[in-house]
């Protein structure tokens, strides 16, 4: 009987120390030691893609798909789209926290994206899927960052490379439009012209948040280099990497 007390005592020590650590990992997932991105869930032998939580800088983390199959891996997507099951017609505030679901078709958040990026020195790619043919091409640029909510969420992108064409350098440095907040460097809301949400300048050259499976006149999921603005991609992914 008192050998038994003194099992279950024993048991009882372990369960409190397991608890401990437990803790301690929980605490360590908030502060230096958590994945900045999925950069650094890679280097940590994480190569399985798909949904995790990271913890930029200065945040107290979220979920965030890992591309770890694309070019070795690494990518943090941003912007998903795979079907016309989720409306990408959204206001600034939706852009702004971000919308979807990571498995699906989704928006990470500008101010999530800005954050992530002010992390170091990032590259870009974009892959994009034809609707007709189902070839697979992509845009990819060396720098790539979004400036904070003080610039609205300005692009900068900079050393082009790819198969798709550079439909991207022309939203260079301008900031981001909704259609409840017209940013554009056009007469029109271009974003209510052609249903969307993009650093439209007058206006497009691209138009990955348009309108799924749109063919009319540049209102779909337009890559203009590659396919002209009457083909509406079947699939986009766009997604940052620290170099
Ligand atoms: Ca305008």
């Amino acid at each position: 009987m008192k050998g038994t007390n003194i099992l279950v005592a024993v048991l009882s020590a372990l369960v409190h120390v397991s608890q401990s650590y437990n803790n301690v990992s929980s605490q360590c997932a908030v502060t230096k030691c958590s994945p900045r991105d999925c950069t650094d869930l890679l280097e940590r032998g994480v190569n399985v893609t798909g949904v995790y939580k990271i913890f930029p800088e200065g945040s107290i983390g979220f979920d965030a798909r890992c591309d770890m199959d694309t070019d070795n891996g690494g990518w943090t997507v941003f912007q998903r789209r795979i079907n016309g099951h989720t409306n990408f017609y959204k206001t600034w505030n939706d852009y702004l926290l971000g919308f979807g679901n990571l498995n699906e078709n989704f928006w990470l958040g500008n101010q999530n994206i800005a954050l992530v990026s002010s992390q170091g020195w990032y590259e870009l790619r974009i892959d994009l899927t034809h609707p007709t043919t189902g070839e697979r091409r992509y845009a990819a640029y060396h720098v790539f960052s979004l400036g904070s909510a003080k610039t609205k969420f300005a692009l900068f992108i900079d050393g082009y490379h790819g198969n798709a064409g550079d439909s991207l350098l022309y939203h260079n440095n301008l900031p981001f439009s909704t259609k409840d907040r017209d940013n554009d460097a056009d007469g029109r809301n271009c974003a209510t012209e052609f249903i969307g949400a993009w650093w439209y300048r007058g206006c497009h050259y691209s138009n990955l948040n348009g309108d799924y499976g749109n063919t009319a006149y540049a209102k779909g999921l337009v890559w203009q280099q590659w396919a002209g603005y009457y083909i509406s991609m079947s699939a986009t992914e766009m997604k940052l990497r620290r170099k």
